[in-house]
């Protein structure tokens, strides 16, 4: 046992009314909705380098927290490592998620990087072992040594392309080992700064080398898992491949990985490419893609990626609603990509930031089952295309009817359609009864 945590004790349900600030309001982990434990539908994960790694820098000013396991080398990460764990236990959540260089640092070369990052994997494996955590997933950052300025697997470089394989490969059979139960791939720097430099069709045919080349490492170890992109539209390279949802789609059905690999979908993401959170879970679920979600906020006024911990609870239900729709995220879950703020420095900050995170997506949840349970919205959603379930514009749909046929369809009936509302008002209403 650390006195990383001294004097704070694990956080308990208490209900709406508790003023104790250290317990859940509305996180209560094994009330069942709709017919499933809370914790179950959201499989909630800690992000180990937003609560572990994060030092609380911004671009005019470095490090404010003082964590004993900084610049402390393999006997730091060890210590991070028991921290990480009683943490864990405190906040009582199931899973977590990492990148390599925030459980054991980076070596001169990757021999040394794959001996530090294994002997701090054994001692995470004892801990999985001992408190019964497990992995949500495992991911190798591919983006803040200096070697990837220019991307991973799209660098133009193809030693900078190998050096990358070499450490997703330790990652992804640490991950494995650990029965993680994802691996995502998030862009980091694959895409580009200027067109001046950049040749988009090579970087693409690469990067879809490199996927694939994961997809049969995956598959010869006996991975189980699911492997997830995470999609962004900037941010650190001014263009990103990876832009959204249906960006990501496209690039994989271009190369056949289409059934491959999900979407981790993050809220922060979202906002940055011009879309709300939910349209980018409809969008992924609509094409079969919907994984795992990486939960957060952005400051809207701000416009950068801002990863504060989930406050809206309206938000939430809309994300729910689709989640619950398609039977849940399977072996996906909710990380919370998400980090307290610079002057949050005391050990408890970070227990408070992910209370409001996990009773946030309380509500959210509790809000969309009732909707769902309600009926009314479906069957108002139902009725609007119930056009659709006629026989004529089914076969319409199905590719039955040519042009000229619809066309005749249309004189031979004399129709002339008749605009409906499309009541939205009356739904954001509706919503309302149940957020
Ligand atoms: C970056 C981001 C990453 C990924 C994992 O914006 O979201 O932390 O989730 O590499
Ligand atoms: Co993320």
């Amino acid at each position: 046992m650390t006195d990383f945590f001294k004097g704070l004790s694990q956080v308990k349900y208490e209900g709406p009314e508790s003023r104790n600030p250290l317990a859940f309001r509305h996180y209560n982990k094994d009330e069942v909705i709709a017919g499933k434990r809370m914790e179950d539908h959201v499989r909630p994960a800690i992000a180990y380098w937003h609560t572990f790694a994060q030092e609380g820098g911004d671009p005019f000013g470095g490090r404010t927290f003082d964590r004993p396991w900084f610049d402390k080398g393999m006997d730091g990460a060890k210590l991070k490592t028991e921290v990480a764990f009683e943490f864990f236990d405190l906040i009582d959540v199931p899973f977590f998620a990492f990148h390599d260089v925030d459980v054991a640092p980076e070596g001169e070369t990757l021999a040394e990087s794959n001996k530090n990052l294994r002997i701090i994997g054994d001692l995470i494996a004892a801990n999985m072992q001992k408190s019964g955590k497990k992995l949500l997933w495992g991911t190798a950052n591919l983006f803040s040594n200096r070697r990837y300025m220019a991307g991973a697997a799209t660098n133009p470089d193809p030693e900078v392309f190998a050096y990358a394989a070499g450490q997703v490969k330790a990652v992804l059979e640490l991950t494995n080992e650990l029965g993680g139960e994802n691996y995502v791939l998030w862009g980091g720097r694959e895409g580009y700064e200027t067109l001046l430099n950049t040749k988009i069709g090579q970087e693409q045919d690469q990067m879809a080398r490199f996927l694939t080349l994961v997809i049969e490492h995956a598959e010869k170890i006996g991975f189980k898992g699911q492997i997830l992109i995470e999609p962004k539209p900037q941010e650190p390279s001014k263009h990103q491949y990876d832009y959204d949802v249906a960006t990501v789609f496209g690039f994989l059905q271009k190369y056949g990985l289409e059934k491959k690999v999900k979407c981790n979908i993050e809220v922060g993401h979202a906002f940055l490419a011009g879309h709300s959170f939910e349209h980018e879970l409809a969008v992924a679920s609509s094409l079969g893609m919907l994984g795992s979600v990486d939960a957060n906020r952005n400051d809207l006024q701000s416009g950068w990626d801002t990863d504060h911990f989930p406050n809206n609870a309206g938000e939430m239900a809309l994300a729910f609603y689709y989640i619950i729709k398609q039977g849940g995220l399977g072996k996906g879950g909710f990380n919370f990509d998400a980090k307290v703020r610079r002057q949050s420095l005391d050990p408890a900050d970070l227990l408070h930031g992910h209370i409001l995170g996990l009773d946030t997506l309380a509500r959210g949840l509790k809000g969309a089952a009732a909707l769902i349970a309600d009926g009314e919205f479906d069957k108002l959603l139902d009725e609007r295309y119930a056009g659709w379930n006629q026989k004529g514009a089914a076969a319409m749909l199905k590719g039955e009817r040519s042009l000229e046929e619809i066309a005749a369809w249309v004189h031979a009936e004399n129709i002339n359609p008749q605009p409906r509302s499309g009541r939205q008002e009356y739904l954001e209403n509706l919503v309302n009864r149940f957020v």
